[in-house]
């Protein structure tokens, strides 16, 4: 009977210890996905409309009206929508539409990349990652 119970209590301890670690794992990444860079939109625009960003980071587009945007690779050049994209860039295809933030990346190799909305000619981003 004293093993059963010693048994036990180990067991209950085992447990507390794993269910401690799982709610510290839990928390350390919920408060990770909250910061890092961003460009902001607003109906025509992107702003700024080039930004420097460390390699590896990914960046947040954060739509400011609601007003809809396609965001690919590429460029408008002479109010002609250019799509391209460069070696190392991460493929980039997002419908925001309505107000809200959209994360895109990793951006994982250094370059400078051109992004553009395919809705609206001249709203063109540059990311420049080093
Ligand atoms: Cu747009």
């Amino acid at each position: 009977m004293k093993k059963l119970i010693v048994a036990l209590t180990l067991f209950g301890l085992i447990a507390i210890v794993f269910a401690a670690c799982g709610g510290g794992a839990d928390s350390g990444s919920s408060s990770s996905a909250s910061s890092g860079p961003a460009v902001h939109m607003d109906d025509t625009h992107f702003l700024p409309t080039s930004i420097t960003i460390p390699k590896g980071s990914k960046l947040d587009l954060i739509n400011d009206t609601g007003t809809a945007h396609i965001i690919q690779n590429g460029t408008w050049k002479d109010m002609s929508a250019r799509p391209s994209i460069e070696p190392g860039a991460p493929k980039v295809d997002v419908q925001s539409v309505g107000s809200g933030t959209q994360t895109i990346g990793p951006f994982t190799t250094a370059g400078t990349f051109q992004l553009y909305c395919t809705v609206h000619p001249g709203m063109n981003l540059t990311v420049i990652v080093k």
